[in-house]
């Protein structure tokens, strides 16, 4: 039997109605599971199950919570969103005006199909829901928009029947029961994995493997060591900086990271390893968690 699973990211400004979108959404279906805010590289908002699919719901803790300023939140957002999603939920505000051109020039590109959806129609009429899908039919030239209203639950199964439409074949992501503690070393490796594609340029991040070598939940402190895994010593170089300024960098806005999706104190160690041609080395992948 075939199997259909991907992730599709709700990209948009803050109070646009994400999670909302979201919820509504997750509610069309019945075998939910899980639905829980995590930070990492896309924070996980909620997987929904089928027999024969899995849908993973995930924005970027960037839009949720600017912290450089908007317009590189926004461009680390759509970065991001660039490298992994599948289907992308472009989330406006029908009264929202939006200028962001660079973040819709680099919408445009990604060969992910992108729907627009029109949110919180219930606050407007029918000439602007008309003259708001011209306007974006224009700038973005998406796959398909939608104007609904997430929190009347209007509208909401079309967008549901557009992600089924295009989510592709694959096998589940994540467990289909529940998710384990396995995945709290998962989400951890994938807190320094963000750090690494935000602090560090070109080839790096593609260069880097992160795994968690110990994990220990302690009555008062999670204790975790991690190794950064690289090909050459040029990258270990520059994954250390001058004086270890740079995984200094790392490691602390990883730790934070850490503390909040946990909940708990973290004592972070990392390591920084050369493993010259990893991505070819059968024994090494599988370490990483990648079957064959
Ligand atoms: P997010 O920051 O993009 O995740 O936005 P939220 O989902 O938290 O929603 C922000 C606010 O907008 C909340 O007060 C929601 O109740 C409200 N909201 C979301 N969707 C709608 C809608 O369709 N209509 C109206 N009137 N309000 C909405
Ligand atoms: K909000
Ligand atoms: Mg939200």
């Amino acid at each position: 039997m075939s199997h259909k699973a991907g992730f599709v990211s709700l990209v948009g400004k803050p109070n646009v109605g994400k999670s909302t979108l979201m919820n509504a959404l997750v509610g069309e279906k019945l075998s939910i599971i899980t639905p829980k805010a995590q930070t990492t590289r896309h924070r996980i908002l909620g997987i929904v199950n089928e027999p024969d699919s899995q849908i993973v719901f995930s924005d970027t803790p960037g839009v949720i919570k600017p912290v450089y300023g908007m317009q590189e939140s926004m461009m680390s957002f759509v970065n991001s969103s660039l490298v992994d999603a599948d289907i992308i939920l472009f989330v406006t505000d029908i009264n929202e005006k939006y200028d962001e051109n660079d973040v819709l020039e680099k919408l445009a590109k990604t060969t992910s199909p992108i729907a627009v959806v029109i949110n919180k129609i219930d606050k407007s009429n029918e000439d602007l829901v008309k003259e708001k899908i011209l306007y974006w039919e224009e700038k973005l030239k998406p796959q398909a928009i939608f104007a609904v209203s997430a929190l009347h639950d209007h509208n909401v199964p079309a967008v549901m029947q557009f992600i089924m439409d295009n989510l592709p074949e694959h096998p589940p992501y994540y467990d289909k029961d529940t998710l384990t503690d396995r995945n709290e070393r998962f989400f951890v490796s994938e807190i320094i994995r963000e750090k690494v594609f935000k602090l560090y340029d070109k080839e790096i991040p593609y260069s880097t493997e992160v795994i968690i070598t110990a994990f220990k939940d302690e009555a008062k402190i999670i204790r975790i060591s991690s190794e950064i895994i690289v090909e050459r010593d040029s990258q270990k170089n520059i994954i250390i900086g001058k004086a270890g300024e740079m995984l200094k960098k790392v490691g602390t806005y990883a730790r934070k990271d850490m503390e909040e999706f946990l909940q708990k104190k973290v004592f972070l160690e990392m390591f920084v390893k050369v493993i010259p041609d990893w991505r070819n080395r059968k024994n090494y992948l599988k370490s990483f968690g990648y079957e064959d």
